[in-house]
């Protein structure tokens, strides 16, 4: 699949703390309904065959919306579940590694945090970056805290889009105009909200006015 910059407009990644008993599929549903561009699944702490059977269905529902569907660090399962590619943070898999076993024509997504990591992951083949964590946030406890100022330099250094993660919310988004991010990342703002579906809307939108500042 080949990624357009404008997919990554708003990222969701999933967290199942917020679930209150309802199924991923559900919330995800809802999420994709409010109008999220691009969906990663993260699961810190499912079995492996659990993993398995809720990536297959998310991936499923993200077919249906024509969204792209990564998975969160185990290349084995996203090749299992033939999952549009994958996310691997600085502690994961390299880019180029994971690049060997996806073959060319998978999305890789890397998380970095300084200017010398986003470069390294671009030549090892990654396809964006995710950058953060640029607000404080409590749903990842090791987040390490990125700058304005890094977060432009990081945009600046590579030629791969780049979205903004860590934090972010419909209140301070607004902030990270003019820093050549092509789109945000979140957790909470999404999937802790009680409206998924009108929370997601309000996002983008915002989001929307925040990256057109940039061009
Ligand atoms: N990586 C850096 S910060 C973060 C991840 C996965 C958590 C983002 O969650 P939230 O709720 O959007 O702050
Ligand atoms: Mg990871």
């Amino acid at each position: 699949m080949r990624l357009d910059k404008k997919d990554l407009l708003l990222y969701a990644v999933t967290d199942r703390h917020w679930l209150n008993g309802r199924e991923l599929e559900e919330v995800v549903r809802e999420s994709l309904d409010g109008g999220v561009t691009f969906l990663q699944i993260r699961e810190k702490n499912l079995e492996e065959e659990s993993f398995l059977k809720e990536a297959t269905k998310i991936k499923t529902l993200c077919q249906e919306y024509n969204v792209p569907f990564v998975i969160n660090d185990n290349v084995d399962l996203a090749i299992a579940v033939d999952a549009d590619g994958v996310h691997v943070g600085q502690s994961d898999m390299e880019a180029g590694e994971v690049r060997k076993k996806l073959g060319p024509d998978k999305i890789i997504g890397v998380s970095a945090q300084t200017v010398e990591q986003a470069i390294l992951a671009e030549k090892r083949g990654a396809d964006y970056l995710g950058v953060g964590a640029v607000f404080s946030t409590s749903t990842k406890s090791d987040a390490k805290e990125v700058t304005y100022d890094t977060l432009k330099e990081i945009c600046n250094a590579v030629n791969i889009p780049v979205v903004a993660i860590g934090g972010i919310t419909s209140e301070n988004l607004a902030e990270l105009s003019g820093s050549g991010i092509c789109g945000i990342a979140v957790i909470s703002a999404i999937y802790a909200q009680k409206q998924i579906k009108e929370a997601t809307k309000e996002l983008k939108t915002k989001t929307e006015s925040m990256v057109n500042e940039n061009e």
